[in-house]
């Protein structure tokens, strides 16, 4: 696979082989996963500070989002007027806004060497419309093998927390998205649906107990960190 710098020498192209983990440098690829109101945000600032007092070059981003392509189709996902959204429809926009960031931002962050934090990346997607609406899990790899052809975070932190503590945390900042007007199954689904991907792939999931106050999550988060730096060659 061949990075290259488009024409306006921001954007790169991507092409050719299967897997496109096998030539992304030494950035590292870390995700950040959980239900409404998990402390995604909160903690990932905690994160960057710690990975950048340690010297480690960072791209932070999100999705759906990321690029202002990413931007303009995270508008139309999470706008509460488009109620007559199918989830079909939910699930190839999150897929199209995905693309571009991993095309324009991601890997070519990597291949730097940059590190890339990402607040959710396609576990959302299982979870969300996955667990969340139903769409069956096949379909989610059939665009999941077509959008990344085998790329992976290295590391995903999952914040579990109590559905009803996220979404009173969540609610308490006033007018609600899209997704956060759901009912309480909706987000129990989507809490198991994170919690089964993590027990079935504990090599790259970390769990943190994001019920807890905020210095006893962080207290967690520190070993995940010390891991991290580890991996930078810049641990103990
Ligand atoms: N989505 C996304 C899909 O359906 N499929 C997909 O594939 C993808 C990628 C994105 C929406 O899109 C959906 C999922 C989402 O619904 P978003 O705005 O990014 O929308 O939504 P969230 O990621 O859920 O953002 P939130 O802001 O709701 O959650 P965070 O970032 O996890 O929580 P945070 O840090 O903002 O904290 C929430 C509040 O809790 C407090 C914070 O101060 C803040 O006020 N807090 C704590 N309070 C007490 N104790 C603690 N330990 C606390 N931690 C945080």
């Amino acid at each position: 696979m061949q990075l290259r710098p488009s024409k306006d020498g921001e954007a790169v192209r991507l092409a050719g082989r299967d897997c496109m983990r096998e030539t992304t440098g030494k950035g590292r690829f870390i995700t950040l996963e959980g239900g409404e109101g998990a402390g995604k945000s909160t903690n990932l600032e905690y994160l960057r500070n710690a990975l950048e007092r340690a010297g480690i070059e960072l791209l932070v981003t999100r999705e759906p989002g990321g690029t202002l392509l990413g931007e303009k189709i995270r508008g139309l996902l999470l706008d509460p007027d488009n109620t007559a959204m199918s989830d079909d429809a939910e699930m190839l926009l999150m897929f199209a806004a995905r693309a571009q960031h991993i095309h324009q931002l991601i890997m070519p962050a990597l291949e730097q060497g940059t590190w890339v934090i990402c607040d959710r990346f396609t576990d959302a997607t299982y979870a969300y419309q996955g667990g969340g609406r139903g769409v069956d899990p096949r379909r989610i790899e059939v665009l999941e093998q077509w959008a990344q052809r085998g790329f992976q975070p290295d590391l995903t932190i999952l914040f579990d927390l109590p559905v009803e503590i996220g979404l009173q945390r969540a609610g308490a900042r006033g007018d609600l998205d899209r997704f956060e007007r759901e009912q309480t199954a909706f987000f129990e689904r989507v809490r198991n649906a994170y919690l089964d991907r993590a027990k079935h792939d504990p090599a790259r999931f970390r769990t943190v107990d994001a019920g807890q106050d905020l210095i006893q999550v962080q207290q967690q988060l520190d070993t995940i960190i010390g891991e991290l730096l580890m991996i930078a060659g810049c641990g103990d």
